[in-house]
């Protein structure tokens, strides 16, 4: 069959129909292929590139759902493409209204059923994920951990170990010769927020008055970056979540350290002083102080953190004072207030806070 039609040959519309699959096909691949030649210290949160039983669970059914919904949109495409040439309007066309036909009993069923059965297939093999990642057997080894979302920061207890922390979570890594995976129980103090880190696992809401779980057992040391994935507020979109997966030693010191109470250091005596009469005291904890307040991060080793304010700010006495004098500057809409106190005052405030370590 030649077909031709103001000059240009139904050889070179394949020719070109061709080429742009193959140019899209090209860019999917691309973006698939480039998340692979990211260097590992560089934290991009890619799915692509999972570090976790459970995130690599989700990255294999991902990558089935996009076969099947890139094979439906392959044979779409070309039949689209196909009838739109084949009976594109043409001068030698008869001016009036083709033949109407009603109704294919055949082709209706086709393409009821045919739809019906992919969406029984994705739904089933989605349900053997969900299920295989929450019946997952929990070993004797695991690591609990109480994240509750505030607005806008992470905080992480850990019960069993005695420590309480903020923003940056530290968990060890799991060998799957002898697993330690971390199992997290997720809540919420004011509103909805979400914990994602897509490299180590799903994501899963916060919501108040109820307890979620989940579980991660990274296969790496290294820092894993996530966010929080539900609109909670003016700030959400500044409540990164750090994942700092460690050597079994090292998360062992680290702990070893979190455990201490706060460093009593006498020449800052005078920070200390300005810290204790403020309403400082009223949210914010530092422990073997008088300080118990729950409303804000823990403080007692505030300088063993490399951010503040949940990735907002890098943790230097400069941003420190800042975010003493006006929160607004670093992070607009967070609820600490501004604090108003004389320059001589934030100054020893903030030396007392650099020894919290
Ligand atoms: C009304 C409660 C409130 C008071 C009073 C308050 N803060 Fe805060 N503070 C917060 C909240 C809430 C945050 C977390 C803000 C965020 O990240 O969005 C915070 C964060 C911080 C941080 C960053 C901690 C981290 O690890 O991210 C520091 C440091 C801090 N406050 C110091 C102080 C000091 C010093 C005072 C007293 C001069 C004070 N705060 C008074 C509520 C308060
Ligand atoms: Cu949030």
């Amino acid at each position: 069959m030649r077909l031709k039609l103001r000059g240009m040959k139904w050889g070179s519309v394949r020719r070109r129909a061709v080429a742009i699959l193959l140019l899209v096909f090209g860019l999917l691949l691309a973006a698939d292929l480039s998340t692979a030649s990211i260097p590992d210290d560089n934290p991009i949160p890619s799915i692509f590139e999972p570090h976790s039983t459970p995130a690599d669970s989700i990255f294999h059914l991902s990558r089935f759902v996009l076969a099947i919904t890139g094979m439906i949109f392959l044979v779409v495409f070309v039949l689209l493409v196909y009838v739109l040439v084949k009976y594109r309007a043409r001068t030698t066309d008869s001016p009036h209204e083709p033949p109407q036909v009603y109704g294919s009993t055949q082709i209706e069923l086709a393409w009821t059923v045919i739809p019906i059965l992919i969406v029984v297939v994705l739904f089933l093999a989605t349900t053997r994920v969900i299920r295989a990642i929450q019946d997952a057997p929990e070993p004797a080894n695991v690591v609990e951990v109480t994240a509750i979302g505030h607005q806008f920061w992470w905080e992480f207890r850990y019960p069993a170990l005695g420590v309480v922390t903020a923003n940056e979570l530290h968990i060890p890594v799991s060998d799957p010769a002898n697993p330690t995976p971390t199992y997290l129980k997720l809540l919420s103090a004011d509103t909805d927020h979400s914990f994602w880190v897509p490299q180590l696992a799903g994501k899963t809401d916060l919501i108040p008055g109820r307890v979620n779980t989940m579980w991660m057992d990274p296969h790496r040391t290294g820092v894993f970056l996530g966010q929080c994935a539900q609109y909670c507020g003016t700030q959400h979109a500044k409540m990164l979540l750090e994942v700092f997966v460690d050597s079994r030693e090292d998360f062992q010191a680290w702990v070893n350290a979190q455990k201490q109470p706060a460093k009593q250091e006498e020449d800052v005596g005078a920070g200390r002083h300005v810290f204790e009469t403020t309403a400082c005291v009223n949210c914010h904890a530092v422990a073997g102080t008088l300080a118990t307040g729950r409303f804000g991060p823990d403080l007692t080793h505030m300088m063993s953190r490399r951010t503040i304010a949940s990735g907002a700010a890098e943790n230097t006495p400069e941003n420190l004072g800042m975010w003493i004098q006006d929160p607004e500057m670093i992070k607009p809409g967070s609820l600490m207030p501004a604090m108003k106190l004389s320059d001589s005052d934030q100054d020893a405030l903030v030396r007392y806070l650099e020894t919290l370590r």
